[in-house]
């Protein structure tokens, strides 16, 4: 028999798969091994194995957004600044893609409980909970977040106490400590060399700190700021020319041609409404986001902080205690830890942070579709 012939086929064998919900994002979380090596042939196995492409992702186990399309793929690390890799594919829903051009932090909450469930930490098998921390290298920018969350009898403990904006009851906390998020993929914190630009007509701020992102003042796009997300969607002079900036502001941020990729994200901001430090609506960067995605947020915190930004006018620095940055947007607050010194040239972050929640919603195989 040759290889091929004993190999298990996907198509007809399924392939392991763990769907979790990671902060406010849902994905499928798989281990590398149990995934082809070639990246194409990876690739075409889980646009059939989440449905895509089509809208409704209908033939497949993809949510029909941008935000429960996502996959993360863990494997032990060789990095000996971390102990497991994660990348973060992002699967288009309407269209034929998979994409490891961004990061995700919202699935990055659940890869340490994931890596606990699969083997690949071990965790004490004490009957009381204790805490395990967890490094992860964030394989698309090379970053490295480490994971603090609780385990029981040597298993991730998922109920708990803590509450995020976007997810209704409560859960367990992850607490998710980044290094290095500076310029993770545009080079520089502040890729344009300026704290504020002036691209396709707009006055921008273009910031990297772990998610790259073009932050805009609701009043020069003629917007308040706190607009539901129906709203902005449905508002196509807006997204045409917040597309312009984007097309634009792509390779003066490093990025090259962005027609085609998730990045960058775009951030709208504006006063804060209901006690927090600044409001945000942020395109990621088609889809209105229902709530901001983590790397994102830490991105338009640290541009908040910085004297000059498009988003310091806006700052309530007493809506939070010293280093946090509380972000106001469509179904609640995001707390972002960040500390950064703004008057160094150039500005420099020193760490961030922030809480999250994840739980495991079903282990089992996954069966794509047929080609
Ligand atoms: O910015 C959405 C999400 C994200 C990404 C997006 C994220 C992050 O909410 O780290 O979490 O911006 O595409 O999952």
């Amino acid at each position: 028999m040759t290889d091929s012939e004993t190999r298990p086929d996907p198509s007809v064998d399924g392939i392991r798969a763990m769907l979790m919900r990671g902060g406010t994002s849902k994905g499928l979380y798989l281990l590398a091994t149990d995934l082809p090596t070639d990246t194409a042939e990876r690739d075409d196995l889980l646009l059939r194995v989440m449905g895509s492409p089509d809208p409704r992702q209908i033939d497949g186990v993809g949510g029909a957004h941008p935000l429960t399309s996502k996959v993360a793929v863990v494997s032990p690390s060789s990095d000996p600044r971390a102990d497991i890799d994660y990348l973060f594919l992002q699967v288009a829903v309407d269209q034929p893609l998979v994409s490891d051009r961004q990061n995700c932090g919202n699935l990055l909450s659940g890869v340490g409980p994931f890596a606990v469930e699969r083997g690949l930490i071990p965790a004490p098998v004490t009957p009381d909970a204790a805490e395990v921390s967890v490094r992860i290298r964030m394989v698309n920018t090379d970053g490295v977040a480490t994971a603090v969350f609780r385990v029981e009898g040597g298993r991730p403990v998922y109920s708990g106490d803590t509450a995020i904006a976007g997810v209704p009851g409560t859960a367990s906390p992850v607490r998710l400590d980044f290094e290095d998020t500076a310029g993770s993929s545009c080079g520089a914190l502040l890729p344009t060399g300026s704290v504020v630009d002036t691209i396709a007509g707009t006055r921008v701020t273009c910031i990297d700190n772990g998610m790259p992102v073009i932050v805009v003042a609701a009043e020069e796009l003629g917007l308040a700021g706190d607009e539901e997300c129906a709203t902005l969607e449905a508002d196509h002079s807006l997204r045409t020319r917040l597309e312009e900036v984007r097309l634009a502001a792509g390779p003066l941020m490093n990025l090259g041609d962005v027609a085609g990729t998730t990045v960058p994200k775009l951030t709208i901001v504006s006063p804060p409404r209901s006690g927090g430090s600044l409001t945000t609506r942020t395109f990621i960067p088609h889809r209105c986001h229902d709530a901001i995605g983590v790397l994102g947020a830490v991105s338009v915190a640290t541009a908040a902080l910085l004297p000059g930004s498009t988003a310091h006018p806006f700052l309530d620095a007493g809506a939070a205690p010293e280093g946090v940055i509380r972000l106001e947007h469509p179904t609640g607050v995001f707390d972002a830890t960040v500390e950064v010194d703004p008057h160094s040239s150039p500005p420099t972050v020193h760490r961030s942070g922030i809480i999250r929640t994840a739980r495991k919603l079903f282990d089992g195989v996954a069966f794509p579709r047929a080609r």
